[in-house]
């Protein structure tokens, strides 16, 4: 759950901040919907909401379930309790202004559905205009407050690997680790997991995104365990593969491949740098080891209040790093029949260039 302090301490406020793209994007407000985004500018943790911002002022619609909540969570807009559903109350807002008036909205977040109601509540005078993701883009760079609740839901999730890898031993199930995962989690003080536990077991492992199963570990197998928490709001996102007995030469090669790989694109962050160049290093220490064709996701991608966030870590992309991106670093090799390694760290990008802030190993543990 978010709190007040969500809100940096000083200078200028998210919706200020946001109110200066006003003027490149051509609107005169902008309906937030999606949820990330409206604990980002406003602080309110609610479920169901949307945040009109105005060139001098902003409110929040939301339902008569929040009503004490919004009172004690929300700063920076005023709270409006609406009966017949966010939709209209926003639309009548709308139809409220003066002239002709271009408003934003949230092409990626806002179902079809949903625009053709605030279109049919809003009225004719209004232009919609996509947002362009305005919102995204303030959130990739974080502030000292997100900062320090990233590194701590980023040590939260280290401690987790640490006390659960003494639990994986053979007759032990994918979906039994990764209850006592999801278990750790709450005992560090995370609200949640950040996504669903991923934990897999020998050639399962070559699914990047194995859902655990009642398949228990057995001796000389690799173990895949991605697994993240949110803690005061903000997601942290590791990923370890451990291997059960002694790993043949081949595996060994795969592990000090990818860890070569995550390490050649750490040393290429830093900020003004592209992400897609990012993305290269990997991809060219893999190469080293004749394994680039078995890397076929993208490098990493940012993490905050969401853990997919902006910027994506890919091909190509020439998104430029910036001081203060938080992002995850994330190569990995998959050769069906055989199992897939993936080490997976988060990082901010800094002047210096990649900080760690998950703390865990990055050993090749025979257990
Ligand atoms: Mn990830």
């Amino acid at each position: 759950v978010a709190e007040k302090s969500t809100q940096p301490s000083e200078g200028r406020s998210r919706i200020e901040r946001l109110r200066f793209s006003f003027s490149d994007l051509g609107i005169d407000a902008l309906v937030v919907s999606n949820l990330p985004d409206i604990l980002y500018l406003c602080g309110f943790s609610g479920s169901a909401g949307l945040l009109l911002v105005e060139h001098s002022r902003s409110t929040l619609f939301t339902d008569s379930r929040y009503t004490f909540q919004a009172r004690a969570e929300v700063s920076e807009a005023r709270v409006s309790i609406v009966k017949h559903g966010p939709l209209a109350a926003v639309g009548s807002a709308l139809r409220a202004m003066r002239g002709r008036t271009r408003v934003g909205y949230a092409a990626s977040h806002l179902t079809v559905e949903q625009k053709k109601l605030l279109e049919g509540y809003s009225g004719g005078r209004v232009r919609w205009v996509p947002d362009g993701n305005v919102v995204a883009k303030l959130r990739c760079v974080k502030d000292a407050g997100e900062l320090s609740r990233m590194k701590g839901a980023a040590l939260a999730i280290s401690e987790v690997f640490g006390t659960t890898l003494p639990l994986i031993r053979p007759g032990v199930t994918e979906l039994d680790l990764a209850a006592e995962i999801e278990y750790a989690m709450r005992q560090q003080g995370a609200s949640g997991p950040a996504f669903e536990t991923i934990v897999a077991s020998g050639p399962r492992t070559a699914w990047a995104h194995a859902r655990p199963t009642a398949k228990p570990f057995s001796k000389n197998e690799l173990v895949l365990i991605d697994c993240g928490a949110i803690l005061h709001a903000y997601c942290s996102d590791l990923t370890r593969t451990v291997f059960l007995g002694r790993p043949p030469k081949k595996v060994r090669k795969m592990y000090q491949a990818v860890l070569d790989a995550q390490e050649a694109a750490k040393q290429a962050i830093r900020p003004g740098v592209k992400a897609g160049d990012v993305d290269r290093a990997a991809r060219v220490a893999l190469k080293l080891y004749g394994m680039a064709a078995f890397f076929t996701h993208s490098l990493g991608h940012g993490l905050g209040l969401e853990v997919h966030e902006m910027p994506r870590l890919g091909r190509g992309v020439g998104t430029l790093l910036q001081e203060g991106m938080v992002i995850t670093v994330e190569p990995g090799v998959y050769i069906e029949g055989l199992g897939g390694i993936r080490i997976e760290d988060d990082v901010v990008v800094t002047a210096n260039g990649a900080v760690d802030l998950t703390t865990a190993s990055r050993e090749f543990f025979e257990l």
